[in-house]
């Protein structure tokens, strides 16, 4: 058995984090796959074995389950040494922006990504309250990109890591991130010119 199993499934971008991390920081990891489309996450027996919360991801790791991808990321920045913070104002900034990222830039965005391109539903009152807001998260860190190359300055942390949880996937969600956020299309290419970078539909396959 692998030193780290993670329960994920590859359309998961806060899943994604994990294993994002995982492979860059050369772990020695395996993927436990979850069957979000039909119920995975919600049974009882995945709440009371795997996580109360009923989401992936979660880490196994020396016996111990984590969940909450920025929860993941700060344990194995400690565990690695790798995309931590160096001093106590990196720390505070690294939680600042994950903090804005599970409120705003990933949740607007992944929401809107599961109904719109997911799900098919079409244009409702909802999907275009969610661009309106995933606009505004990204406008946000674009414009703190315009005159950095990653989210702390040259160098990438887990801060930058949670933020691409969801950069990478194709569905349609009604916006052109090249054309409309240009500094947030730059950084996300240079998240994937790390070394050991994957996709996530590459690094998350479904079981055969
Ligand atoms: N803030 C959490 C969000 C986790 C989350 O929303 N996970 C989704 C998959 S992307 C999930 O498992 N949802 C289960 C459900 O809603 O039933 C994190 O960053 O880990």
């Amino acid at each position: 058995m692998s030193e780290y199993r993670l329960h994920c499934f590859k359309e998961s971008g806060n899943a994604y984090k994990a294993a994002l991390m995982l492979e860059l920081c050369g772990c020695d990891w395996q993927m436990v796959w979850v069957d979000y489309f039909n119920g995975g996450t919600r049974t009882d027996g995945f709440k009371s074995e795997v996580n109360e919360m009923g989401e992936c991801p979660v880490l196994e790791h020396k016996g111990r389950h984590f969940s909450q991808s920025g929860v993941i990321l700060d344990y194995l920045a400690a565990a690695t040494g790798k995309f931590a913070a160096r001093d106590e104002e990196e720390r505070r900034e690294i939680l600042r922006w994950t903090l804005f990222d599970n409120h705003k830039f990933t949740s607007y965005f992944a929401t809107l990504r599961f109904l719109f391109g997911l799900q098919k539903t079409g244009e409702t009152p909802v999907t275009e309250f969610l661009r309106t807001r995933t606009r505004g998260a990204y406008a946000v860190v674009d414009k703190h990109l315009a005159s950095r190359k990653f989210l702390l300055g040259d160098q990438p942390t887990i801060a930058d890591i949670s933020l691409a949880g969801y950069v990478f996937y194709k569905e349609a969600t009604g916006i052109d991130r090249a054309k409309e956020f240009p500094n947030v299309e730059a950084w996300a290419g240079r998240i994937a010119a790390l070394p050991r970078w994957k996709h996530p539909y590459d690094l998350m396959p479904d079981p055969a």
